[in-house]
């Protein structure tokens, strides 16, 4: 069943805090920063802000590293910074959702300081620890998410402890039941303070499969990825209900789990209402689908036809039971322009049409800061110029392997999660307005054209599309509750879909190349009175039953 919620009704705006606008000129984003573009934000339309980590962190995964839970991140400010931001923000009518990073820590917490003690210590469960095999090497071949092994060895009680990304970052052992109490206090602690939710990081990862087995290695690689062992194991549904219970369950608030590796019917059993777990989830198909059997460093063409049919089947799947979340960007990903549009000679066609195949499905919008104004991908000539823990241990374990610089530095172009994190381009001024002082990573050079001074006073700029899909969202129930069906399921350039909801019929028509493909509307809508909806181009023609979309043309007609 669906009921009517307000996180359904909203649209969600992701800010990385470190990129996005620095108050002190020290060239990080902070607190302050935030505050200061509420009235942006407020004016683009959106309803709740997902605020990446704000949390006292060492930022060896920049704030996915967390060594105190309850208190904010030195270069980001003052918990009166954020208590600050809370309240501006709650004035203005938006929420605030906290990133919840409790699949680990980082190593730097006091968790963990005492766990690596000694075999004794009380904290000492709090990680998961296993002596070496027999001749010493880590306990299983599982690989780290940034290279290397997933184990790192402890000289103090002579063991390994588990880290499935950085070695920085430890895991915590949620088969303890004294871990998982303090995860829910810490959440209550923040819930208390008025926070509007959670965004869950890699939630789907913390139960692990018992005795951590060895992962099959048909080709003998060093390390092997091992996340049939901790993608969606054993215990997680009794985790996540337990978390609802002991945590959530008492607050008006929505949550979403990042989950790589879950499917659409495991989707539906993580939201669906009666589970009593989470709201939605992140699912990573349609953003693996670039990439090959290697990961995402091995990469595959994009078909129109695999993005349809991943988009469809998830509509599906979520239709009646469970609710999506429909992002194609955030601070992991490359830019959704550059990845499946043209951020070339049709950057703002390409940006629009993309916006309004997402904006006009079912679920929940993600726009991820800088999307609004079509920021694109980077390319620095430098590898030093890159900041990401993941993009620099590939670099040097590929180096190693004798993989060349200029392949890399291919791969990094395209996938490299630093593409989403050039600071946001707020003008043409000196680092785009981002900083007075010498920002931390550098400044995508096109901000002089692509920023946001420029396309908020512009009725034709990305931004202003943004902010009419965004009334479309509030003011129509057919696009937030509306029935999901694909059209031209066959045709090789159009994405075209319509939604129907009370006798209300959207058609949705995304033209995905620079071809003027021709299109029909379905025969049973051809007598009835269409007008457009909304439209990435001027239009001449909106009465005829068969027209020609423009190249990346978005067209939505709305029949009633
Ligand atoms: O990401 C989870 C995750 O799987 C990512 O590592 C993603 O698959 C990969 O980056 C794609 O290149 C979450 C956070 O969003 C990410 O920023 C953190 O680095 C990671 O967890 C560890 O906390
Ligand atoms: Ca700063």
């Amino acid at each position: 069943s669906q009921t009517k919620q307000w996180w359904k009704e909203s649209v969600i705006y992701q800010i990385y805090p470190r990129s996005f606008n620095d108050s002190n000129g020290d060239g990080i984003g902070d607190l302050k920063g935030i505050t200061e573009k509420l009235d942006y934000l407020k004016q683009l339309g959106i309803d709740v802000i997902w605020l990446s980590p704000v949390y006292k962190s060492p930022n060896d995964d920049n704030g996915y590293d967390i060594s105190d839970y309850k208190d904010i991140m030195d270069e980001f400010g003052t918990m009166e910074d954020w208590e600050e931001l809370l309240e501006a923000a709650h004035n203005r009518g938006l929420k605030i959702i906290m990133d919840l990073v409790v699949n680990h820590s980082s190593d730097e917490h006091a968790w963990f300081a005492e766990s690596r003690k000694s075999k004794d210590n009380p904290y000492r469960d709090y990680y998961i620890w296993r002596p070496g095999k027999e001749d010493g090497s880590e306990p299983n071949n599982w690989d780290s998410a940034f290279s290397g092994s997933a184990w790192e060895y402890d000289e103090t009680t002579g063991e390994y402890y588990l880290h499935l990304f950085s070695k920085k970052q430890p895991d915590l052992n949620w088969e303890n039941p004294t871990v998982r109490q303090e995860v829910y206090d810490m959440m209550r602690w923040w819930l208390d303070k008025g926070i509007d939710g959670f965004r869950m990081d890699v939630i789907n990862f913390i139960s692990k499969v018992p005795g951590l087995p060895d992962a099959p290695n048909p080709e003998g690689k060093k390390y092997v990825s091992g996340s049939q062992y901790f993608m969606n194991g054993p215990r997680i549904h009794e985790f996540l209900h337990e978390m609802h219970e002991e945590a959530l369950k008492d607050y008006d608030v929505m949550t979403v789990g990042e989950m790589p590796g879950v499917g659409p019917d495991e989707a539906v059993n993580y939201t669906k209402e009666e589970s009593e777990e989470l709201n939605m989830v992140f699912q990573f198909e349609h953003v693996d689908l670039d990439s090959g059997p290697g990961g995402k460093w091995d990469l595959r063409p994009l078909s129109l036809k695999d993005l349809r049919d991943n988009l469809v089947k998830w509509q599906k799947a979520l239709e009646q039971d469970g609710w999506n979340s429909l992002y194609m960007n955030n601070h992991d990903q490359p830019r959704m322009v550059s990845r499946f549009g043209n951020d070339g000679k049709f950057h703002k066609e390409s940006a629009k049409m993309l916006a309004t195949l997402l904006h006009m499905m079912k679920g929940t919008p993600y726009i991820y800061q800088g999307e609004e104004f079509g920021m694109t991908n980077v390319q620095f000539e430098d590898i030093n110029d890159y900041k990401d823990i993941e993009t620099l241990n590939m670099y040097r374990e590929k180096r190693d392997e004798g993989v060349s610089h200029e392949e890399l530095m291919k791969r990094i172009y395209v996938k490299g999660r630093d593409n989403a994190r050039t600071p946001v381009q707020w003008d043409d001024s000196k680092n785009a307005g981002f900083t007075t002082g010498k920002p931390w990573i550098q400044v995508n050079p096109n901000y002089k054209e692509i920023n946001a001074a420029a396309a908020v006073n512009d009725e034709n700029s990305i931004f202003s599309y943004y902010q009419k899909l965004i009334e479309l969202r509030h003011q129509n129930e057919t696009v937030v509750y509306g029935s999901f069906d694909i059209m031209l399921n066959d045709n090789e350039e159009v994405f075209a879909y319509k939604r129907e909801l009370n006798g209300e019929t959207l058609l949705v028509y995304c033209n995905f190349y620079e071809d003027s493909p021709q299109v029909e509307i379905p025969a049973e809508y051809q007598q009835a009175n269409k007008e457009l909806f909304i439209s990435n181009y001027e239009l001449e023609d909106t009465e005829s039953n068969k027209f020609t979309l423009k190249p990346y043309e978005a067209r939505v007609y709305r029949i009633r």
